[in-house]
């Protein structure tokens, strides 16, 4: 039998390696690992219940430093209260299951609040493999429309062969491209549709590498840029004035031999930041927002939180 430290440590492996990836995802094992391993943890008082589970709450979380869904996520469930060793274990338990519940409600709610700006015979650029910008893709063929999809490959990881494989299996036309191409194909597209990472407080939004690029190919061709984020995308820490952490990824991602040469780095942030002023909005669960709206989404959603962290 394995151990819960040994199940929660293996997650946090599928994580960091991202077999487990996407920020929707990542939230939503985070949340069911913490559960899992709150319900099968023997311990002797409440007191040795919190510290474990604050230990396997800090594996978790150092797993992968740039998607706020992840700490998002982590807080919700952390939250748990109880008088007794039960209680808590039952009071955490519960949290993780309406986190992941919201999130896959969340998804679902963008899908049909984004697919509203999707027109019959529009042409939609994706880039990477998200989850949420895919939801409001489906939804919008699933209503009927008929559309057609450029998907980037999205190097070094090629996140966009996940993507064209699920387009592929609705039925959906699509077209791969080289993430150099953008430039060349642009001014055929209606959206460009992307996920998110991290929402900063002043409305910027940190994904993929090389969607900063897309906005601003998008921005010149005065393309509709859409981003899809359920409101746990959106980081309380930047209210406090933190900056996003970029995850740099190993250099061997890029290129497998590196090792044999000698003069040579390679340089693998896998994140991005497009500043907010080449956002056209910002589809969430609780509507399609402005970027600059932002702050107010923190302060509303996740503002009880806030206000615990400055204690
Ligand atoms: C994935 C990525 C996705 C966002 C949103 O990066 O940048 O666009 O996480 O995904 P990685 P979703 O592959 O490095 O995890 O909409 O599914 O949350």
């Amino acid at each position: 039998m394995t151990l819960p430290m040994e199940e929660l440590l293996d997650t946090a492996e599928r994580i960091r390696s991202m077999e487990i990836r996407g920020a929707a995802l990542i939230g939503r094992a985070a949340a069911g690992a913490l559960k899992d391993f709150a319900l099968s943890i023997e311990a002797a008082s409440l007191e040795e219940f919190n510290g474990e589970v604050r230990r396997a709450a800090e594996v978790l979380l150092n797993t992968r430093p740039t998607a706020v869904s992840l700490s998002n996520a982590v807080r919700i469930v952390m939250r748990y209260r109880g008088d007794d060793l039960e209680a808590a274990r039952s009071s955490l338990a519960k949290n993780a299951d309406s986190f992941v519940e919201r999130s896959l409600k969340a998804v679902e709610r963008i899908g049909e609040i984004g697919s509203r700006r999707v027109l019959d015979g529009d042409v939609i650029l994706t880039h990477c493999n998200s989850s949420v910008a895919l939801s409001i893709i489906k939804t919008a063929f699933d209503s009927g429309k008929d559309i057609r999809v450029i998907a980037t490959e999205s190097r070094p990881r090629y996140q966009g062969h996940l993507t064209i494989k699920a387009l592929d299996g609705w039925g959906i036309e699509t077209e791969l491209i080289v993430d150099s191409a953008v430039r060349t194909v642009i001014n055929e597209v209606d959206h460009v549709i992307v996920g998110a990472d991290v929402i900063t407080a002043n409305g910027s939004l940190v994904n993929k590498i090389g969607t900063a690029a897309i906005a601003l190919a998008a921005s010149e061709a005065r393309t509709s840029f859409v981003v899809a984020a359920e409101t746990y995308k959106f980081s309380p820490e930047t209210i406090m004035g933190e900056l996003v952490p970029i995850e740099m990824r190993s250099p061997e991602e890029v290129y497998p031999e590196i090792s044999k040469l000698q003069h040579v780095r390679v340089r693998n942030p896998a994140f991005d930041v497009t500043p907010h002023r080449y956002i056209d909005v910002i589809c969430t669960e609780i509507g399609a927002i402005p970027p600059e709206m932002s702050y107010l989404v923190i302060k509303e959603m996740l503002g009880g939180e806030l206000e615990r962290q400055r204690l």
